[in-house]
């Protein structure tokens, strides 16, 4: 696909994106419903789901030839052959614990994969208005600001991203390692989205961000935004990420990557 084909969809892509934004920031002031999914730590709202619909709508409209995989499920199945075609992938509320609990720190998060390419990402929060972006080989950006590449930084200046259930027993990691690498850096910070860990590494205000049990509506952007700044992306295992599998995933800035993977093995 042409440069200007991706440009006029990254255009349209960003353009919903920051329409779902101020929809979702107003919404504060009406009541949720908040459902059960597999667990009461594992939610969904009205708003999760009519966000989602909002793109759906729109893409289907304007692009009928498009596929759509959100998280919600609200689009057609996708073909089991992902290499072929332009696959939008929208997580419409990644943090929809914050969302309802904090009203912040919550993320719209939308990625146009083309032909299996992660091709254009937006990952949006609408409480502080930062919109991180990038269409490939064409740089990321927060807001009009570009990003740098990532240098690489020493573990004991690092800080880095996962939630408590990595420092109790658990069937993913050895969790007396974690508290090793605990003591070893500078500091942990978790903060409830995934897709706004990955950008936050990428303009480095967090150095890795580690999760169990990701899919692709949460990491499909971020994955677009990282490639752009040189980040390391792997699966705990250090195997390559497939986007279009559910995986356990690092993204770091270079040099910590490495490090915290030997931690983990
Ligand atoms: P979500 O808010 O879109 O569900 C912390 O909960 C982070 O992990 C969020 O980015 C959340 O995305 C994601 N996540 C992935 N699978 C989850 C699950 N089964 N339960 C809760 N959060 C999940
Ligand atoms: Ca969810
Ligand atoms: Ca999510
Ligand atoms: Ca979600």
């Amino acid at each position: 696909m042409g440069d200007s084909r991706v440009a006029e969809i990254a255009e349209k892509a960003k353009a919903w994106t920051l329409e779902a934004g101020a929809r979702l920031a107003l919404s504060h002031q009406e009541k949720l419903n908040v459902e059960y999914k597999t667990s009461a730590a594992d939610i969904v709202t009205q708003k999760d789901k009519e966000i989602e619909q909002f793109f759906v709508e729109n893409i289907k409209t304007t692009y009928p030839g498009h596929y759509v995989l959100g998280e919600e499920g609200l689009s057609d199945v996708l073909p089991t052959d992902t290499q072929n075609g332009v696959v939008w992938i929208i997580d419409p509320i990644d943090g929809t614990t914050n969302f309802v609990h904090q009203n912040l720190n919550y993320a719209i998060s939308v990625a146009v994969y083309i032909d299996g390419d992660p091709t254009i990402g937006y990952i949006y929060d609408p409480i502080k208005k930062e919109l991180f972006s990038a269409i490939k080989n064409q740089g990321a950006f927060l807001n009009d600001q570009p990003l740098s590449t990532l240098t690489s930084c020493r573990v004991e200046e690092a800080v880095i991203c996962f939630n408590h259930l990595w420092l109790v027993p658990n069937e993913k990691v050895d969790y007396e390692k974690m508290h090793h690498l605990v003591n070893d850096v500078r500091g942990v910070r978790y903060l409830g989205s995934a897709a706004l860990e990955m950008a936050y590494v990428a303009c480095g205000r967090l150095d890795s961000s580690l999760d169990f049990r990701l899919s692709p509506w949460d990491i499909a952007a971020g994955i677009v935004i990282l490639n752009e700044v040189g980040a390391e992306m792997t699966t705990l295992e250090n195997q390559a990420i497939n986007v279009f599998t559910k995986s356990s995933t690092i993204f770091s800035r270079p040099g910590i990557h490495q490090y915290i993977l030997e931690y983990l093995s």
